[in-house]
């Protein structure tokens, strides 16, 4: 097989998996993307087109052939189009995973949803204010009622603004204003960006492009927020609590079950059915000591971020999971899931359980999951896992040694509350330079580059550089593996945010949630920068998404450029076969929302430029360098 796998992941665990999974004959992401090459490099480009049957059609980069399609597009109108059309597909995951939260939260209020409740009602409270509805006199879930119903109209609202772009500083919403991007409901901005990009519609790439950034700030400031604040009331907001990370925490003498996906209504319900002394019973009757759950991508960050539930691994180290021979059962929902589970399930014990209405996958064991009988399905998936311990081979368990601890759950709320109730601590570090700024990194893995590789040097660098880091997602979990999420990791922090992590018991790197919750990003900075009566383009922040491979991430760097965060990315999106599109993402876009994108896969120089807008950031409020 192609390439060693020391050049294939910085992670020890996953070096051992992948050595493995050679010995074992297995073909895993890394295979298949050898498999792959070369890439077409009309794709790469983002030239080809395929929005009708007179296409396929795809523009020569070389300006030797076809300089236009059939109908006369350009390459500058058909790489617009089509990052249009991955914004609507980013932004319409996040968003109808928040439309599921809102109506399993809808179903609690109603009675119907046997096993949820509200853990935080004093959010709640807070949410039903923002929407001028009154708990006086009502019971809460009354109040839930009425809120669950504002909240669905939100997604279809034909007019602006939605209601938590409010959220954002006055001087961000007039941005928006001014640039005709305050958008309307979510669902109005994802059909409008497949209307557009429909043969012989907007032809035009800046107007695409800023439809583009009106439909994500939809998905940032809507949909992905809704998720959130609706997650936090059902679940409980995070606060601050220890767990572990990486493919050691499976266990050999328990029950393995990991949640793997993106939503937490249907995990929180395993991770209780897991706790049931019946199901322990059992597991113990079939010769396991115990159940053990853990999870992957955003599923799994879900419930670390409230629970403290260990995290197996981030995106790429799905497949490694099931490798180890360890799990009795992968289950899923939905985004992030390869395919590919289900014949690799089927070469081991494991039983790849689905369970989303909307998700099928060859070789799963459909378990399909609605609110009503959630908990009653979450028992009977625990209780088939448990019934598949005697199933496993000992003879082929190899669980990785390596695990590191990780301190997690830091929501805004928590972060605001640690600092005594105000960001002014936080503001005072900033203005006295110990912290130099704020670096929000996120997202995927992605084959094209080493795994993990990206993440942790970029999230190194930053730290050492005084830049304290707020992270989510598949970042997050590379960073809980490397240790950089334990308090301890402000040694390696420079020498001005160090004491001030060591004084706060605190690691130089606030892992913040799932990627929907980089809206909780959105919220720390709209906070940072109402304190200080500024905009957010105006605060010393910079983000960045080194190894980011899905739609959902276009959509997210899309709205935090349109919040004011200079974004660095650290693979290519498929955009410089136009250089009009190249051009305005880099620089153009920077006059209309006050940031724009870099592209540099070297996460040092990509740390470097994240600094130096952070210094132009400081220089700007008149700060010392
Ligand atoms: Ni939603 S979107 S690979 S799991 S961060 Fe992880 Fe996070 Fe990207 Fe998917
Ligand atoms: Fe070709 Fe135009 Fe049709 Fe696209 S929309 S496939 S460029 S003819």
């Amino acid at each position: 097989m192609g390439k060693n796998v020391s050049e294939r992941s910085i992670d020890p665990a996953t070096r051992a998996m992948l050595l493995e999974a050679d010995r074992a004959g297995i073909e895993t992401a890394w295979d298949r993307f050898d498999k792959q090459q070369p890439q077409c490099g009309f794709g790469i480009l983002g030239v080809c087109c395929r929005n009708c049957n007179m296409g396929p059609c795809r523009i020569d980069p070389f300006g030797e052939g076809a300089d236009r399609g059939v109908c006369g597009a350009t390459a500058d109108i058909i790489v617009a189009r089509n990052l249009l059309r991955m914004i609507a597909a980013g932004a319409a995951a996040h968003s109808d995973h928040a439309r599921d939260a809102v109506l399993a939260f809808k179903k609690m209020a109603e009675g119907e949803a046997e096993g949820y409740q509200i853990k935080d009602g004093a959010k709640m409270n807070a949410l039903a204010a923002e929407y001028g509805i009154s708990p006086e006199g009502r019971s809460p879930e009354e109040v839930a009622l009425e809120l669950a119903n504002v909240l669905l109209s939100e997604f279809g609202k034909q007019e602006g603004p939605i209601t938590f772009t409010r959220r954002a500083p006055a001087k961000r919403q007039s941005v928006w204003e001014k640039a005709g991007i305050d958008p309307r409901g979510v669902d109005r901005e994802i059909v409008e960006c497949m209307h557009r990009t429909h043969i012989g519609v907007d032809n035009d790439p800046v107007h695409l492009l800023l439809h583009g950034l009106r439909t994500s700030i939809s998905d940032g400031w809507g949909g992905s927020m809704i998720a959130t604040d609706v997650q936090d009331v059902l679940f409980g907001t995070p606060t601050p609590v220890m767990s572990e990370s990486n493919l050691g925490v499976l266990k050999s003498d328990e029950v393995n079950i990991i949640v793997h996906g993106h939503e937490p209504i249907l995990s929180e319900m395993i991770v209780a059915a897991a706790e049931d002394p019946e199901m322990v019973a059992l597991a113990i009757e079939m010769g396991a000591k115990g159940i053990s759950v853990s999870g992957i991508c955003c599923t799994g960050n879900e419930v670390l971020m409230r629970h403290g539930i260990p995290t197996a691994g981030n995106f790429l180290q799905q497949e490694l999971a099931v490798i180890t021979g360890a799990v009795e059962a992968m289950v899923v929902d939905v985004q992030c899931i390869m395919p590919a589970l289900g014949n690799l399930a089927g070469c081991y014990h494991t039983k790849f359980i689905s369970t989303s209405p909307k998700a099928d996958f060859p070789g799963t064991l459909r378990m399909e999951y609605h609110e009503e009988k959630a908990l009653e399905t979450a028992r009977e998936i625990v209780r088939a896992a448990v019934e598949n311990y005697p199933n496993r081979d000992p003879g082929r368990v190899n669980i990785p040694r390596e695990k590191s601890g990780c301190m997690v759950g830091f929501s805004a709320e928590a972060i605001l509350g640690a600092l005594g109730g105000t960001p002014q601590p936080l503001v005072d570090a900033i203005v006295s330079g110990s912290i130099k700024g704020v670096g929000a990194v996120v997202g995927c893995n992605n084959p094209k580059v080493q795994h993990d590789f990206g993440h942790v040097n970029l999230v190194r660098e930053l730290i050492r550089n005084d830049v304290l880091v707020v992270t989510t997602g598949c970042n997050a979990i590379a960073c809980a593996k490397a240790g950089l999420l334990l308090p301890e990791a402000a040694k390696e922090a420079g020498p001005g945010l160090r004491p001030i992590c060591e004084a706060l018991g605190v690691p130089p790197v606030l892992h913040m949630g799932s990627c929907v919750d980089i809206s909780r990003i959105l919220v720390l900075a709209a906070a940072l920068a109402n304190h200080l009566g500024v905009d957010i383009s105006d605060l010393p922040a910079a983000g960045a998404a080194p190894e980011w491979m899905s739609e959902k991430a276009v959509s997210i760097g899309a709205y935090v450029i349109a919040s004011g965060v200079y974004t660095v990315l650290g693979t290519v999106p498929p955009v410089l076969g136009s250089p009009e599109v190249t051009s305005v993402l880099t620089k153009g876009v920077e006059g209309v929302v006050g940031a724009s994108f870099a592209v540099e896969p070297d996460p040092f120089k990509a740390a470097k430029l994240m600094i130096a807008k952070i210094e132009e950031k400081r220089e700007g409020l008149g700060l010392s360098a």
